[in-house]
C-alpha cells in the first residue's frame, strides 16, 4: 500500500443514550475499554479508541448520549459532545433501530446537521429486528432530511456488518499518515479504566437513583509487587442512604461489585489484581467543580 493512498482521521460516536456507541467502541478496538450498560447515561466522557485497518487507521471517539443537561456534570457531558462533533474529521451517528422515534432523535439529528461535516447513519440493534424490512422507513425518514454519505446497518452486540462498516469509514477519511503509533489502543489510563470497569457493575447490579449519583475514581494504583497489581477505588455517593445501598446486607453487594469489576480489570491488565473498593459520602459532588476535576470529567 502506498502511503498516499492510506486514510487517516477522527471520528465521532454520537447519538442519544443507550445507542450502544461504546459497545460499538469496545468491539471494534477488541478489548473493554469502555463501560457498557442498559442504564442511559453511562458514558460521562470522551474516550479515543484506535483501530488500524489495511488501508487507514481510525480514532474513533465514543461520547456520552446526547441529553438535557440537568446537573454541571450532565453540562460537562454535553460539551464533551460538542467538542467531539467539532473536532473530528466524520461524523458517526448511531440509532437504535429497535426503538420508535422521539424528541430527542430529533436534537441529535439537528446537532448532526448543524455541523455541517461529512455524517453516516448507523442503524444498531438489528439483531432485536424481527423484520429487517423495519429498517426502511426509518432509513427513508433520516434520508429525506440529510445527505448521509452512507447508511449502515449493524448489530455491535453480535458483531453483525462491522467490517462493512469500517471499510466505508475508511472511504470517507482523508488521504494521511497514521496519527497514533500502531500499538496503541486508546488514550484511557488503565487505572481509568479500572474505576469505569467498577461504575460499569455499580450500574449493572443497581437501579432507581444509584447509577446517576454515584462516580468511581482510583485512589491507588501500585504494581510494585511484580504479577500483582494493587488497586483501592473510591466509590463517591451523596447520601448516607446511597453508601448504605452500594454496601448491601454485610457487605454482599460491595463484594459482588468488586469480584465482577477484578475479573475484567485482570483481564484487560494480563495480571493477577488485588481490588479494594470504599464508599464515599461527597455531597453534591454533581454541582461542583473540584469535585468533578477529580473524577476525571473535565470542562
Ligand atoms: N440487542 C442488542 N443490544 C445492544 C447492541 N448494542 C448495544 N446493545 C445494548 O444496549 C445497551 C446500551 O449500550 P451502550 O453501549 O452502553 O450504549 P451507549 O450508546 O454507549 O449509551 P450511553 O453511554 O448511555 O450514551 C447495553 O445493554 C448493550 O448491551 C446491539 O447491537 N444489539
Ligand atoms: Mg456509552
Amino acid at each position: 500500500m502506498s502511503s498516499t493512498s492510506f486514510r487517516s482521521g477522527y471520528v465521532a460516536l454520537i447519538g442519544r443514550p443507550n445507542a450502544g456507541k461504546s459497545t460499538l467502541l469496545n468491539r471494534l478496538v477488541g478489548e473493554k475499554i469502555a463501560a457498557v450498560s442498559n442504564k442511559p447515561q453511562t458514558t460521562r466522557h470522551r474516550i479515543k479508541g484506535i483501530v488500524n485497518r489495511e488501508g487507514g487507521q481510525i480514532v474513533f471517539i465514543d461520547t456520552p448520549g446526547v441529553h438535557k443537561p440537568g446537573h454541571l456534570l450532565n453540562r460537562r457531558m454535553m460539551s464533551a459532545v460538542h467538542d467531539a462533533i467539532m473536532t473530528v474529521d466524520l461524523i458517526v451517528l448511531m440509532r437504535d433501530s429497535s426503538v420508535s422515534t422521539g424528541n430527542g432523535d430529533r436534537f441529535v439529528f439537528d446537532l448532526v446537521k448543524q455541523a455541517e461535516k461529512p455524517s453516516m447513519l448507523v442503524l444498531n440493534k438489528i439483531d432485536k429486528l424481527h423484520d429487517k424490512a423495519a429498517l426502511l422507513p426509518l432509513i427513508e425518514n433520516y434520508s429525506t432530511e440529510f445527505e448521509f454519505a452512507e447508511i449502515v446497518p449493524i448489530s455491535a452486540l453480535k458483531g453483525d456488518a462491522i467490517d462493512n462498516l469500517l471499510d466505508q469509514i475508511v472511504k470517507h477519511l482523508p488521504p494521511g499518515e497514521p496519527i497514533f503509533a500502531d500499538d496503541e489502543m486508546t488514550d484511557q489510563s488503565t487505572r481509568a479504566i479500572a474505576a469505569e470497569m467498577v461504575r460499569e457493575k455499580i450500574l449493572a447490579t443497581t437501579g432507581e437513583e444509584i447509577p446517576y449519583v454515584t462516580a468511581v475514581v482510583t485512589e491507588v494504583f501500585d504494581e510494585s509487587e511484580p504479577g500483582l497489581t494493587r488497586i483501592f477505588c473510591a466509590i463517591y455517593v451523596e447520601r448516607s442512604s446511597q453508601k448504605k445501598i452500594i454496601i448491601g446486607k454485610q457487605g454482599s453487594r460491595i463484594k459482588d461489585i468488586g469480584t465482577k469489576a477484578r475479573v475484567d480489570i485482570e483481564k484487560l491488565l494480563g495480571k493477577k489484581v488485588f481490588l479494594k473498593l470504599f464508599v464515599k459520602v461527597v455531597e453534591d459532588w454533581r454541582n461542583r467543580e473540584r469535585d468533578l476535576d477529580d473524577i476525571g470529567i473535565h470542562q
